[in-house]
């Protein structure tokens, strides 16, 4: 973490950020950040240094940015989801945030507006809202929930309370021609939204120089991930899944700088074999529910029992980059949104009915990255994954690939109950 800061208090104050709490919580982190990324880690690359800032000032420099480019005229859109694209808000002049929650300390604020079996991801999202103590969420224009699950569906219409939300309808069964042409039509609605919002309209120019960013940025996890299949890995999961968070808030073009210069660093370590744990350690695929920050949890417990993570089979993972466009020529708004469509459809998250495609990929992943064992995650009262979970577990073990299932939420205190569980599923492998 970072000393000398600047002083945000003034910024914070005026953004109306409830300070008393807002301490207490930036207080817990660097504790958390330094138990989980500094003791435990020896041969952390340097380009590592820049993600550490940027986490070390979380609610600061990011926010002067955001507010600067904000009084610059450029609109602030909070998602939460992966199927709203990125492309589209930042062809309007906008600048997306990703703002899923992954502690449960905004779960004060939501005392009475949810049910009590709703998954630690929705409620710590509506946590941050309502509990004034989250800088970026203050500084929104607007946000874009969507129609993934159950329990998002029906968060925004209590989020909405608090802030302009639009909805984006995604489709349920992706396999059918009707699924993409609904989700065009939804895309063009939320471009109607935002043009309406941000006094900007969007042309063949700024869509294909946003697809193009976009694409970068990904190419650049993309690098980062491959060289993980190494043996030994020259990243630990927990470094690679904070470089991933961080991706969902930060400026894209200095993220592809960032990424670009650790994959050049981690590639250069491959090439000297310098890894971050003994050459065969226990490889790892983590598959499930997405981990926002700060939730290092399970990879913490994995990383501290002489196993690595090798990937993440997750919206913070590989789901995050692995659909790509085929390409970005086109001779109209219509055309680019056709391969704007076909990326996003071919993420594979649980919401979808059928979603065979998302075990195709896990089996992949398995072989690519030389896994040893699968650790399905799932965040608790996470339907749509609870039952991929059992579903994929089964065959998944009918095929000889070791597998344990594990639901869990925010809190710490199932750490050692899951210690227990990961060490004797490691001694198995
Ligand atoms: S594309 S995984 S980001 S929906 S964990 S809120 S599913 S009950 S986050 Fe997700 Fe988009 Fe899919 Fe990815 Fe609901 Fe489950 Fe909670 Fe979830």
């Amino acid at each position: 973490m970072i000393e000398g800061k600047p002083d945000w208090y003034p910024m914070w104050k005026e953004l109306g950020i409830d300070i008393e709490k807002h301490d207490q919580l930036l207080a817990v982190l660097p504790d958390v950040y330094k138990k989980v990324y500094i003791d435990s880690q020896k041969t952390r690359p340097k380009a590592m240094n820049f993600f550490e800032y940027i986490v070390g000032d979380i609610h600061g420099i990011r926010i002067k940015e955001l507010k600067e480019a904000k009084e610059e005229g450029k609109i602030i859109v909070g998602t939460f989801c992966l199927f709203v694209p990125d492309e589209i808000i930042i062809a309007l002049n906008g600048i997306g945030i990703g703002l899923c929650g992954g502690t449960n300390f905004s779960n004060f604020a939501v005392e009475g507006l949810l049910p009590t079996n709703v998954c630690p991801l929705i409620k710590s999202a509506l946590g941050f809202a309502f509990g004034d103590i989250c800088p970026y969420h203050k500084l929104t224009d607007i946000l874009i929930g969507e129609t993934t699950c159950d329990g998002k569906k029906k968060a925004w219409e209590i989020m909405a309370k608090n802030k302009s939300i639009y909805v984006l309808e995604t489709p349920q069964c992706k396999n059918r021609k009707q699924a993409k042409e609904h989700y065009i039509q939804e895309l063009k609605g939320l471009i109607y939204k935002l043009e309406d919002i941000s006094g900007k309209k969007i042309d063949l120019n700024n869509l294909k120089d946003s697809m193009r960013l976009i694409k970068n940025k990904r190419n650049q996890l993309r690098r980062v991930y491959n060289t993980r299949k190494n043996n030994p890995p020259p990243i630990s999961g927990k470094d690679t899944l904070l470089v991933s968070q961080i991706a969902f808030y930060d400026d894209p073009n200095r993220q592809i700088d960032m990424i670009g210069k650790l994959a050049e660093e981690l590639e250069q370590r491959v090439q000297k074999g310098i890894g971050v744990v003994e050459k065969d350690a226990k490889r790892i695929l983590i598959s499930g529910t997405p981990m926002a920050i700060p939730n290092w949890k399970l990879h913490n417990i994995i990383e501290t029992n002489g196993a690595i993570v090798v990937a993440e089979e997750t919206c913070t993972g590989t789901r995050y980059f692995e659909s790509e466009f085929e390409t970005i020529e086109g001779d109209s708004i219509d055309d680019l949104l056709e391969i704007i469509a076909d990326r996003y459809l071919g993420i594979n998250c649980a919401c979808f009915s059928p979603n065979n495609n998302r075990l195709e990929d896990i089996k992949r992943i398995v072989k690519e990255y030389n896994v040893d064992g699968v650790i399905f995650y799932t965040l608790a009262f996470c339907q749509p994954y609870e039952f991929e979970t059992i579903m994929f577990e089964k065959i998944l073990k009918e095929e000889g690939i070791r597998v344990l299932s594990i639901t869990t939420d925010y809190s710490s205190e199932d750490e050692e109950q899951l210690k227990t569980r990961i060490e004797a599923f490691l001694e198995t492998l």
